[in-house]
């Protein structure tokens, strides 16, 4: 069977891909070694931050709009699990006085964003939960909040099938071949065909460009992630529940760190910067206590969410997959404008997975999206 179009990768961006595509009328095949939800790439541990007032650029903040209405779109369709999808607790983001980060105030002005500014304060009374450093500044973005991940990709699964979706849990990807206006992808020894090819790999992305297409060009790098859940200390009242603190993005002098409110099983905190760079084959998926990536999580909450035990009730690793500049990449193959790639998330991606699936939808049918995609060309690198 000739498919419209092979999607490969079935997570976070596979999926809501191949659901629009499959929306718009395509007999789409969706590949890849796991079925939804697993621990092996970048969408497990229950919860990503949404974010509308951008750090990373104010380019962001129309596709973190359409992405919020999807969510909560999403969250409301009869298809499928019934589970909450999107949780409105808003994000505080708390930066350093002389933070070079900070584009948070050019999109609040370019697009004219809800938000509060506060003293560390202000924020300190609001929050008693969180420990601000005076000087520090304080945004509070009400139309952010936080995805819930999982429950979004079984929701999208369900969707995914039920409009058509051919879902293939099947092994590994032996090649790739080009024909004059076709692909083929052979797996576990079979081979299909379709007009299109869309590579959504996550962190195997690396090695499926260094193979089939080293000359496009797009410097990959995983990294591995360590995050953690962290019990709250006793008392009458939980300062980080979900229904009085917000999900948290914190600018310290050491680094960057973010985390989630107590949806009931402890306060979850990540470390954004830095990480070991690592191959997701042989990707070291436990944490020591006593290992550095452990105790550098310890020292943050101990200082900023002192109300917290201060020891990781649980922990998981996972991967971004980073480009040079932290910007994605979600561009058409600079020869054959029939495969599209939409990697490089650099672990601020999830967010958007569901305006993604539309992004790259109309890409691969019409060639073009609504959104100005130019941050995210491929050839910038070259
Ligand atoms: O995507 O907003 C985000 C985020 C914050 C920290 C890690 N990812």
């Amino acid at each position: 069977m000739l498919y419209d179009t092979i999607v490969l990768g079935a997570g976070s961006m596979g999926l809501p891909t191949a659901y629009q595509l499959a929306l718009r009328g395509q007999k789409v095949l969706l590949l890849d070694q796991h079925d939804v939800p697993h621990v092996w790439g970048s969408h497990h541990g229950t919860t990503r931050m949404l974010r509308v007032a951008y750090t990373e650029g104010a380019s962001y903040v129309p596709m973190a709009q359409r992405a919020r209405k999807l969510w909560l779109e999403l969250e409301e369709n009869p298809v499928g699990p019934s589970e909450r999808i999107f949780s409105p607790v808003g994000v505080v983001s708390v930066l350093r006085p002389t933070s070079q980060n900070n584009e948070i105030e050019s999109s609040i002005k370019q697009y004219n964003i809800p938000h509060e500014r506060l003293s560390a304060d202000e924020a300190h009374k609001r929050w008693p939960g969180l420990f601000v450093p005076d000087g520090h500044i304080v945004y509070f973005d009400p139309q952010g909040g936080v995805v819930f991940s999982e429950a979004a990709l079984r929701k999208y699964k369900a969707l995914a099938q039920q409009a058509g979706v051919d879902f293939k849990v099947i092994g590994e990807l032996e090649d790739i071949s080009l024909q004059n206006h076709a692909v083929s992808v052979r797996f576990a020894g079979a081979t299909y065909a379709a007009e299109n090819l869309v590579i959504t790999t996550g962190a195997a992305t690396r090695n499926i460009l260094k193979q089939w297409f080293p000359e496009w060009g797009v410097p990959l790098q995983p990294l591995r992630k360590v995050v953690g859940w962290y019990g709250v200390k006793r008392s009458s009242n939980n300062p980080y529940a979900a229904e009085e603190f917000p999900a948290y993005s914190i600018e310290s002098d050491t680094g960057w760190y973010y985390g989630f409110p107590d949806f009931g099983d402890g306060v979850k905190v990540g470390r954004h910067d830095g990480g070991e760079p690592c191959d997701p084959a042989t990707l070291d998926r436990t944490i020591e206590v006593g290992s550095p990536e452990e105790l550098d999580l310890r020292k943050f909450v101990q200082h900023y969410l002192p109300q917290t035990t201060g020891s990781m009730s649980s922990g998981k690793v996972c991967m971004y997959n980073m480009t040079p500049d932290e910007h994605f990449v979600i561009d058409k193959h600079p020869q054959h404008s029939n495969i599209v790639l939409a990697s490089g998330f650099s672990g601020h991606g999830f967010k958007f997975a569901s305006v993604i699936g539309e992004i790259v939808s109309d890409l691969v049918i019409g060639g073009k999206s609504t959104f100005d995609l130019s941050l995210f060309r491929s050839n910038r690198f070259s």
